[in-house]
């Protein structure tokens, strides 16, 4: 064995009991191998953290969350010999790790946590930071880890209720504790235009002004923007900025009527149901606005994935649906972005490196699952399992409930390789949880849905099929609820968890 705190050699750990894995057994998602060791390390003030170089930011990052969740003021500027150790290790490690994967050692004297890549070790620390358990001790044992997928993502549309920039970093935050990589932002929609596109100031000052019941709405800013982007990518998240079109256009029709082919007045739209508006698909000037928009949203984000929507485009013929579609990937591709388009977009002609996300397990199209054989990517997020916007019983206070009920059981149990039958496998790139915003009204609505599904999504996401077991999984949940309370994550006391 290597010195973890680099010098001397560590002594051999005794096996640990029965009783010593259960207190291992509270991470989700469940990493790849856990084993436990007799032991158990102890943070105090003045345990110190050492980085090794490059690893310094998730030094900083540990000791913040430690001093969140427990009060204890480590210093993130230990000396070589300090207990604590997050090592990079771009060569020589695990090659199963890849950027992401990580593997904690814990002994009674240290803890240390290597990794390939920054990613991996953020992500180490998530897992660390849900062993301190609430009297700052960590059971001793290592525990190897990598994830299953390498696209797990969230959705938040913050066109139906708009969210400040604060409430926006507070879902990332939420969300990184279960090791998502891909924060998907749902930008426009009928209720509301979150965008700002230089060449239509309207879209922001008329189109930005409203959202479901009426109130007041709002917009980001460039600089919003780069304010949320930064902040995810400090939590290993990359951006998607999604542009709904040519259906779900209602705010944009509502600031440039030309943009539609009846050309009359539109007014705002403040209902919870769609407008089934629709860009003017034989207009040239809607292709202008298309590649407008298109290059503000891949502006505002440096991630290689740019959400060009396409969902539920009623108002048009699919012949005219398929042309659109294949504009506006050309249009995304022209920005240098990869497109990704709801699954309806099947049907289209698609550009190869085109990514479909599938959602509608209520009218499931034959088109997905072909493209699906031809090449076509996907990522899943099966209304019925994965919708964080469903409720979770009947006559839950938020919620819709178009996909069915969605328990804490239902959002667990599906394999995103099997949910759409005549996908192979090779195919999912990964899963995704959104959450639509129409009954969603603040950041505590939010978090209520989203917790504790978000967590069964994102194991769906990382783990290994073989470890899934509800049983097992709804125990270790159940012990999240004290870190909750601690950082401030409103959430849903079902009964299907035993909360401890
Ligand atoms: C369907 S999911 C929609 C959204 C709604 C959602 C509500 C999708 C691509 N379209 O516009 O917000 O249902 O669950």
């Amino acid at each position: 064995a290597s010195g973890a705190a680099g010098t001397a050699p560590d002594p051999p750990a005794a096996p640990g009991s029965a009783a010593d894995l259960a207190a291992l057994q509270r991470v989700v998602p469940q990493p790849t191998t856990i084993t436990a060791n007799a032991g158990v390390f102890a943070f105090g003030a003045t345990t110190a953290i050492h980085a090794s170089a490059g690893a310094e930011p998730i030094a900083a990052d540990l000791a913040a969350y430690l001093k969140q969740q427990t009060g204890l003021a480590v210093s993130a500027n230990g000396g070589a010999d300090a207990p604590v150790q997050l090592v990079l290790q771009p060569t020589g490690g695990d090659p199963e790790w890849g950027t992401e994967g990580y593997k904690l050692v814990v002994r009674s004297t240290s803890v240390k946590i290597t990794a390939a890549d920054a990613a991996g070790l953020f992500h180490g620390v998530q897992t660390l930071r849900q062993l301190v358990a609430g009297d700052n001790k960590v059971q001793a044992g290592v525990i190897s880890d990598h994830p299953r997928f390498g696209y797990r993502g969230v959705m938040l549309d913050v066109a139906r209720h708009f969210y400040s920039v604060a409430d926006v970093k507070s879902y990332i935050d939420a969300a990184a504790l279960y090791k998502i990589n891909e924060f998907h932002l749902h930008l426009t929609d009928d209720q509301g235009w979150r965008l700002t596109v230089p060449d239509y100031p309207k879209l922001t000052s008329v189109g930005g002004a409203s959202q479901v019941g009426g109130g007041a709405g709002g917009s980001y800013s460039a600089a919003d923007l780069k304010a949320i982007v930064d902040y995810a990518a400090s939590r290993y998240m990359t951006v998607i900025p999604e542009v709904d079109m040519p259906g779900h256009v209602g705010a944009a029709v509502h600031s440039y009527p030309e943009l539609a082919c009846d050309g009359r007045k539109h007014g705002a739209v403040t209902t919870v149901s769609p407008a089934y508006d629709s860009l003017c698909t034989k207009s040239e000037s809607t292709y202008g606005f298309v590649d407008s928009v298109m290059k503000a949203a891949a502006e505002a984000s440096p991630g290689p994935l740019l959400h060009m929507g396409g969902d539920e485009a009623q108002a048009l013929n699919l012949t005219q649906y398929n042309g659109f579609v294949k504009r506006a990937q050309d249009a995304v591709a022209g920005t240098g972005r990869t497109p990704v388009a709801w699954a309806e977009a099947a049907t289209a002609p698609l550009l190869p490196q085109t990514i479909l996300e599938y959602w509608d397990t209520a009218h499931p199209l034959p088109a997905v699952a072909q493209a699906a054989t031809r090449g076509t990517k996907l990522i899943m997020a099966p209304g019925d399992h994965a919708y964080l916007d469903q409720q979770y019983t009947p006559g839950f206070p938020l919620g819709l409930h178009w996909a069915g009920y969605t328990s804490v059981s239902k959002a667990y149990d599906w394999d995103p390789v099997t949910v759409l039958p005549g996908v192979p496998p090779t195919a999912v790139v990964g899963v995704e949880a959104p959450l639509w915003s129409e009954t969603v009204k603040s950041l505590a609505d939010a978090e209520t849905l989203a917790f504790p599904r978000l967590p069964a999504v994102a194991e769906i996401g990382w783990s290994a099929p073989v470890t899934h077991d509800f049983k097992q999984f709804a125990g270790r949940l159940g012990k999240q609820a004290g870190l909750w309370g601690r950082v401030g994550i409103r959430f849903y006391r079902s009964p299907e968890v035993p909360w401890s």
